[in-house]
């Protein structure tokens, strides 16, 4: 699909008018510069610097030394014509206890790339949590304990002051998903714990968070204010009575665990036989659905792949650990499809799906942006100098068919960030996977945008093409 004049694009009918397109990043993956200008460590800085906690004993130290090249990286979203830019806050630079005393120098880092980008054309999306949580906070109990719910409303409170005159979006937290139950549950993420009811007491008090948070963004008057959530397209592996039972739980811990406290103003119908009782813990108090439910502008997606689950045995037979990621499920993988490097099997209707049932499901569903969507590849600089990654250029584009064809049929979906901007730290899997537009080689920093940097933008004004033409 690509000549010299760069690859073919096929704008997408039924995207409308000011459908908006973007790139994403997250702090702790691009930024590096861990310990500058009174930055205080995350629970990423401790796990990653712990032995065997990721590929290689990869940190973020450096990643993509995005701190000291963002106008470098600024030029590139110039250069792409994205409408938007969604990043990341790294929490412990504005405030290096989590709490307490504020860095400027951190404050003043944002106020320059929000500047910029501004100067740029470019709308920022400000993720407040990308997983980064300041390792004081961790030390206190980190998500397990209420606290940290009232210290990122603070966090929240000051970013929104100091931003919010210029941030056109803002995301609460990004996959409490993974912070719960890969952080606190599988421990495959920081801060590496195997818990079971300080996995689900996390899950409750992210879900705080994000309410108490929402309610400090609009006193400080921003503008629109919404969550992203990791949802997964499950699927049941046959129509067995053990299976569906499997996908019923499953649909509670990957889905409803988030949406029917943030949708429907309720705890999971499901979370009983899912948790055995377990999950209506101590740290439920009254009232927090009322601050769970504030009411969202947008509801951020992340897609990547479906998931189809059985029924199997408990991994456990402590009752304690069963009740957060040990449900009595696995993962199987029917779809006979293309798979990236992460192993993830490349299903873009499966997003049709998933947008489709949302809006099926939830009377009270505002507004769908993806907020990300991607794909790992295996990725490198070819005899020419480019990097000719048609795999990546046809996820992308089958995906925005995907969500074409959701529109069509009765979604609201308003816009669309691709991840991601820049190669770059992929957690547990260290630098070993490839996610973005633009390659970077970890020894020179240097930036190479791929063919997809050229197709997205070709896609781009395309689009713009076609529907300033079509409106009146
Ligand atoms: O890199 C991550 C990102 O931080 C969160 N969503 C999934 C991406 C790919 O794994």
């Amino acid at each position: 699909m690509s000549d010299a004049s760069g690859p073919t694009v096929r704008p997408f009918p039924a995207l409308p008018a000011g459908f908006r397109f973007g790139a994403a990043t997250a702090a702790y993956q691009i930024e590096g510069a861990h310990d500058e200008d009174g930055r205080g460590p995350s629970i990423w800085d401790t796990f990653s610097h712990t032995p065997g906690r990721t590929l290689g004993g990869a940190t973020g130290d450096i990643a993509c030394d995005h701190y000291h090249r963002h106008r470098e990286d600024i030029a590139l979203l110039r250069g792409l014509g994205v409408d938007g830019y969604r990043f990341s806050i790294a929490w412990s630079r504005l405030l290096p206890r989590g709490t307490g005393p504020v860095n400027a120098k951190g404050l003043d880092f944002y106020d320059r790339l929000i500047d910029e980008l501004l100067a740029a054309g470019i709308a920022p999306a400000v993720t407040l949590y990308h997983w980064d949580l300041p390792q004081a906070l961790e030390d206190r109990g980190g998500w397990r304990v209420r606290e940290t719910a009232e210290a990122f409303a603070q966090y929240a409170a000051l970013a929104a002051e100091r931003y919010g005159d210029r941030v056109e979006r803002w995301i609460t937290l990004n996959e409490p998903y993974c912070s719960a139950f890969v952080g606190y549950a599988e421990g495959r993420h920081a801060p590496g714990a195997q818990e079971g009811s300080g996995a689900l007491a996390a899950a409750h008090h992210l879900l705080v968070a994000h309410g108490l948070a929402v309610r400090e963004l609009r006193a400080a008057g921003a503008r629109e204010v919404g969550i992203t959530l990791n949802l997964d397209r499950l699927h049941a592996a046959s129509d067995r009575p053990g299976d569906l039972a499997a996908l019923r739980r499953a649909e509670v811990l990957h889905n409803e665990v988030w949406t029917e406290p943030l949708l429907a103003g309720r705890y999971p119908g499901h979370e009983a036989e899912t948790w055995s009782g377990l999950a209506d813990g101590p740290w439920r108090r009254p009232g927090d659905l009322e601050v769970i439910g504030e009411p969202l502008d947008f509801l951020g997606i992340n897609y990547y792949r479906p998931v189809t689950v059985a029924a199997a045995p408990h991994r456990t037979d402590d009752p304690e650990l069963r009740t957060a990621v040990d449900i009595g499920v696995a993962e199987t993988d029917p779809y006979g499809t293309r798979h990236t490097t992460m192993g993830w099997p490349v299903v873009p209707a499966a997003l049709t799906e998933l947008l489709l049932d949302l809006h099926a499901r939830h009377p009270r569903l505002p507004p769908v942006w993806i907020t990300e969507n991607g794909s790992a590849e295996d990725d490198t600089v070819a005899p020419d100098g480019r990097v000719h990654d048609t795999d990546r250029i046809a996820y992308l584009a089958d995906h925005l068919t995907a969500v074409a064809d959701a529109v069509t049929a009765g979604a609201d979906v308003r816009g669309y960030f691709a991840w991601s901007l820049l190669d770059n730290f992929e957690w547990a899997r260290g630098y070993g996977q490839r996610f973005g537009l633009v390659h970077v080689d970890y020894t020179s920093l240097t930036r190479t945008p791929k063919d997809s940097y050229d197709w997205y933008r070709g896609l781009i004004t395309a689009h713009r093409a076609r529907t300033e033409e079509s409106t009146p």
